[in-house]
Formats: structure tokens, C-alpha cells, sequence
């Protein structure tokens, strides 16, 4: 085989192309589960994959498999990937550094005439970001089984739409119990992403493995009070809901910052009231909160303590709520094997590397259910992510993609 050579320059007009498909106007990006944006960047995609010849499937809640085939088609695939969709007034590189970048290390290895034995796959994950249903990795959850075909029946956006509606808007064909992948469908599992992190950067470091991937949960909690005149309903006796949401989100932050462990993280990131009139007591409040740790113990010990918190505040204030746990996730230990084969292609191409933890979930937390799986991590600017000023230089995607491509070649051969 040649030597391997990123065309970083071609991977980078691919990034910036796919960052102009947004709901925002850029340089925001936010592209949410089969809205016309998301739709697109699936389209783009795909494209490329036609245009290195890898041949394309989706699934039935529209995960986009594009195989690069190998010599031995019995042989159970290297698969790859990460997810295109976009959070509200999000960056351009987060998930799509794995995406184009595993296009770019496949069109890579063909250039410099590498055959597989094993098949390398890519795959585009369905909904990774919760945005539409509250709930996070759509796609890989059913791929994984870990998610039930009730829960996903179940799921509701905001505006009560379910997931067959956006299914049907997704173009999506076939039964969701087809989704679920057998045992050893993959012989391993490889994603490439930024950081989302300062520690890379900071370091001076240029590649970072994953052994390791946070628990993540989220708790959904609506809160109904009595609403009234801001002018005519006098403080005593007010049930207002939005004070209550606040409280809840001051509890959020105490349970979060007290359990001993510097890795637990709670966020009150969706607090909306309404009526949302400046001279009207706030009669509703809905809270999306995210807590998550490197250990279950203390990851579930403040889930009981802001659930606990959320039964108090309420029943002193006379506010009635429901309260739904929305996904509460084991963290993932990622293979060992797969993480020093990355971690000694990292080597080879001569790039300092450590391993490390991801705070951030991905779909390789479900992934490392199905097959072994590790991640590859690159430097972002001051760890800025899930925000339009995230930023990873050509250079360091280029030596990211340059460690994924070896990495896939050394699991593939
Ligand atoms: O929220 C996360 O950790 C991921 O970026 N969706
Ligand atoms: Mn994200
Ligand atoms: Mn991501």
C-alpha cells in the first residue's frame, strides 16, 4: 500500500459545505431529526458515499450504512461514524468530523490502493442530539436494543408529534424491530469527533483515545401553578410555576456540586413558562435537566437528590408536577484492544496521544453494547462545542483522520 495521504484541504470545503445546510443562518448550524435541513445534509452525504463507491442502505428510523466491500464479505465489517444532526445554535465539527472525516480516511485508503479483508462501513446515525424527543442517540439506541419498541412508540416532540410522523417526514421504510443489530454484526467500532473538551488543547496534545464514555441521564419535569395578573395577584398565597422551575434548577446545580466528584455535571438546559407575558404570573414551567458522571454511584445519588428536591419545592409552593425520567444510561468502557490499536496508529504516524474519559455522549456509548468500540478525539478550540465558535483546525482533523484511516486499516486487513 502507498503511504496515506488527508486531503485536508478537500475534507475541509466538505465541512464548510455541509455547515451552509442549517435551520440558522451561519455561522450557526442546527439541523434537528428530519427537519428539511437534516434531510439534506443526509442527501450531501450521501452523495460523497456514491462518489467513492460504497454502497448505500438505511434503516427503518433512517441510519445511512455506505460500504466500502471487502475481500472476505463473510467476515463481519469494521464499521465507523457519527451523526450529521445539529443542536439549536450549534458548530460545525461536532459529529461531522466524524462522518466526512471517515469518507475522507476511506477515499484515502483507496487512493493509496489499500483492499480490505473485512469490509469497512460508515455509519450516519440517526437523531444523536436530543432535540427532538428529549432523548439522545435515536439511532443507536435501536441499533444497540437498548432502547424498547414501546419507549420509541412512546416518544413525543414538543409538539406532541410522534416518531412515525417524522419517520414519514424522514422518508423511513420498514419496521422499527428491524433496526436492532444482531451479536457480532461488526468486528469493531471506531469514531472520530472533537473533543468537546479543553484537555487536548491545553496539553498541546494531538490525538486522544477513549476508554471510557460519562453516564449520561435526563430528568423531564412540567410543573403547573396558578396564573393571574402580575399587577392584581399579590405575593402572598402566589403559586408561581416559574419560581418553582427555578428553585429546581438552583437544586440541580447543589446536587451536581456535592457529590464528591468533580465529574458530575447537572444542566437545566430547556426551562420554558408560559404564558410568557411579562405581566403574568407564570401559570407552567417545563424543564429538560442533563446530569451525568464517570460513576453511576454518584450519578444516581443526585438524580434521587433533585428528584427529592423537585417533591419538596413543589409541595411547599402548591405546584403540581409530573416528573419523567427520560434516559438514565450506564457509561461505556470502550474495548481494550481497539483502543491500543488506535492508540499505536497514533504512534506510528508519529502524533502524541493519551487516553482519556469522554464527559460528552456519543453514539459509541450504545455502539461499545453491539461491538468492541473505542473513539478518537481531536483538539477544539478552548473545548468550545455545542456552540457556533467551536472550532478544529484543518491540521488537527487532517491527523485525526489520518489515526481513523490506519486504525481502520490495521481492523480491516
Ligand atoms: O450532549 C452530548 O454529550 C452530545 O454532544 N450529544
Ligand atoms: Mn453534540
Ligand atoms: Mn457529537
Amino acid at each position: 500500500m502507498k503511504s496515506v495521504s488527508i486531503n485536508a484541504a478537500r475534507l475541509q470545503q466538505e465541512i464548510d459545505d455541509l455547515a451552509l445546510i442549517t435551520e440558522a443562518a451561519p455561522p450557526v448550524v442546527t439541523r434537528v431529526l428530519f427537519g428539511e435541513a437534516d434531510l439534506r445534509g443526509r442527501v450531501f452525504v450521501k452523495n460523497i458515499c456514491r462518489e467513492i463507491g460504497l454502497t448505500i442502505r438505511e434503516d427503518a428510523v433512517g441510519n445511512i450504512f455506505a460500504r466500502w466491500e471487502g475481500a472476505d464479505k463473510n467476515l463481519p465489517a469494521v464499521a465507523t461514524g457519527s451523526h450529521t444532526d445539529a443542536i439549536p445554535n450549534a458548530g460545525k465539527y461536532d459529529g461531522v468530523v466524524g462522518v466526512l472525516g471517515a469518507l475522507e480516511a476511506i477515499h484515502a485508503l483507496q487512493a493509496a490502493g489499500f483492499q480490505p479483508k473485512r469490509s469497512i462501513e460508515l455509519i450516519v446515525f440517526t437523531s444523536e442530539e436530543p432535540t427532538r424527543f428529549g432523548i439522545g442517540c435515536l439511532g443507536s439506541r435501536l441499533l444497540g436494543g437498548v432502547l424498547s419498541l414501546e419507549r420509541a412508540a412512546a416518544l413525543r416532540d414538543r409538539d406532541a408529534q410522534d416518531l412515525e410522523f417524522w419517520r414519514a417526514q424522514g422518508g423511513c421504510k420498514g419496521d422499527l424491530s428491524s433496526v436492532k443489530l444482531p451479536k457480532d454484526c461488526y468486528a469493531a467500532f471506531v469514531e472520530l469527533h472533537i473533543e468537546q473538551g479543553p484537555i487536548l488543547e491545553a496539553e498541546k496534545l494531538d490525538i486522544g483515545v477513549v476508554e471510557k464514555i460519562a453516564a449520561p441521564s435526563t430528568l423531564r419535569v412540567q410543573l403547573t401553578g396558578v396564573g393571574g395578573h402580575a399587577g392584581a395577584t399579590l405575593m402572598p398565597g402566589r403559586r408561581d410555576a416559574a419560581l418553582a422551575g427555578a428553585e429546581i434548577a438552583l437544586a440541580v446545580e447543589r446536587a451536581a456540586t456535592t457529590t464528591g466528584n468533580p465529574d458530575t455535571v447537572g444542566t437545566t438546559g430547556i426551562f420554558r413558562i408560559e404564558p410568557g407575558a411579562v405581566n403574568s404570573v407564570p401559570c407552567q414551567a417545563y424543564l429538560e435537566i442533563d446530569l451525568r458522571d464517570t460513576l453511576v454511584k454518584t450519578r444516581d445519588a443526585a438524580l434521587v437528590q433533585i428528584e427529592t428536591a423537585v417533591k419538596e419545592i413543589c409541595g411547599r409552593r402548591q405546584i403540581e408536577f409530573t416528573m419523567e425520567r427520560l434516559n438514565v444510561d450506564p457509561p461505556a468502557i470502550c474495548d481494550a484492544q481497539t483502543v491500543s490499536i488506535a492508540e499505536s496508529a497514533a504512534r506510528q504516524l508519529g502524533f502524541t496521544v493519551k487516553r482519556m474519559i469522554s464527559r460528552a455522549y456519543h453514539d459509541s456509548l450504545f455502539m461499545a453494547q453491539v461491538c468492541p468500540t473505542t473513539m478518537i478525539f481531536i483538539p477544539c478550540h478552548k473545548g468550545y462545542s455545542h456552540r457556533p465558535d467551536e472550532y478544529s483546525s484543518p491540521a488537527q482533523i487532517a491527523k485525526g483522520v489520518a489515526v481513523l484511516a490506519q486504525t481502520l486499516a490495521k481492523l480491516a486487513e
